[in-house]
C-alpha cells in the first residue's frame, strides 16, 4: 500500500510493470531514466542476468513534484517476465498501488501475453487485490514490428475491463511517458478517494 506521512507531508506509491518475457518492461524503465532530469529521480537498480533478462526487478524511484503541499514520490519496479521466477513476481507485488501491463504485440507473442495476465491476476488475489478495480493500465508494445496483432484484437483478448491503453515502441519511447502519466493519474485519484472515505 502507498504511504501517507503526515508529518513529514510525502507521499510513496509502488508501480510494477508486469508482462511475459521479454515484453519490454526494462526498456520501458530505462527510457523514464534517460529522459527524467537528475534531480527528480534516484539511482535505477537492475538485478538481471548476463543476458539484461530481469533477474529479480529494476526499480527506480521518481519524484513527480508536490501534489497538495505533498511530495509525491513513485517507486516503478518490473517484475521478471520468465515463467519459472513467479516468487519474485509476487513479492514485487506486494504492496503495489499500481500496474502497467506490458503486452508484446507479435502474433507469436499473444498466448504468452494472455498466460501472463492470468498470472498477474492470480499473484493479485493472492495479496489481496482484484485486478478488476486495482489501478490498471496496458501498454501494446513492439507496434515497430511488422507481425503486430491489431490493436483492437489485443484489446479484446487483454483489456475487457476497458482501462486506459496505449500503443508503445519502447525502445524509441512512444508511449513510454503516456503510460506512466496514466498509471500516476489512477494512483493519485485513488489515493484522494482513500483520504474522502475517511
Ligand atoms: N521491436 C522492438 N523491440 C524492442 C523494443 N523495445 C525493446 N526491444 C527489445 O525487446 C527486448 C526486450 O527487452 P526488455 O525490456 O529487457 O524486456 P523485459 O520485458 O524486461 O524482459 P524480462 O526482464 O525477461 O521479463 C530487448 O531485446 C529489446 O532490445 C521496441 O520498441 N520494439
Ligand atoms: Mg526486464
Amino acid at each position: 500500500m502507498s504511504s501517507i506521512n503526515y508529518s513529514s507531508r510525502e507521499i510513496n506509491a509502488k508501480i510494477a510493470y508486469y508482462g511475459a518475457g521479454l515484453c519490454c518492461k526494462t526498456t520501458n524503465l530505462h527510457y523514464i531514466y534517460k529522459k527524467t532530469n537528475p534531480d527528480s529521480k534516484g539511482k535505477m537498480i537492475s538485478l538481471a542476468t548476463e543476458t539484461e533478462r530481469t533477474l529479480f526487478f529494476d526499480f527506480l524511484p521518481l519524484a513527480l513534484g508536490e501534489i497538495r503541499g505533498f511530495k509525491t514520490r513513485f517507486h516503478l519496479y518490473t517484475v521478471p517476465g520468465q515463467v519459472f521466477y513467479d516468487a519474485s513476481r509476487k513479492l514485487i507485488l506486494k504492496g503495489v498501488d499500481g500496474v502497467v501491463f506490458v503486452a508484446d504485440s507479435q502474433v507469436e507473442r499473444m498466448e504468452a501475453n494472455v498466460e501472463s495476465v492470468e498470472n498477474l491476476r492470480i499473484n493479485l488475489t493472492e495479496q489481496g487485490y482484484n485486478l478488476d478495480t486495482v489501478p490498471y493500465v496496458i501498454q501494446y508494445n513492439k507496434r515497430d514490428l511488422p507481425n503486430c496483432v491489431p490493436v483492437a484484437e489485443m484489446r479484446a483478448a487483454l483489456n475487457p475491463r476497458g482501462v486506459p491503453d496505449f500503443e508503445a515502441v519502447a525502445s524509441d519511447g512512444t508511449g513510454v511517458f503516456d503510460t506512466l502519466k496514466a498509471i500516476a493519474k489512477q494512483v493519485i485519484m485513488e489515493l484522494k478517494k482513500g483520504q474522502e472515505g475517511g
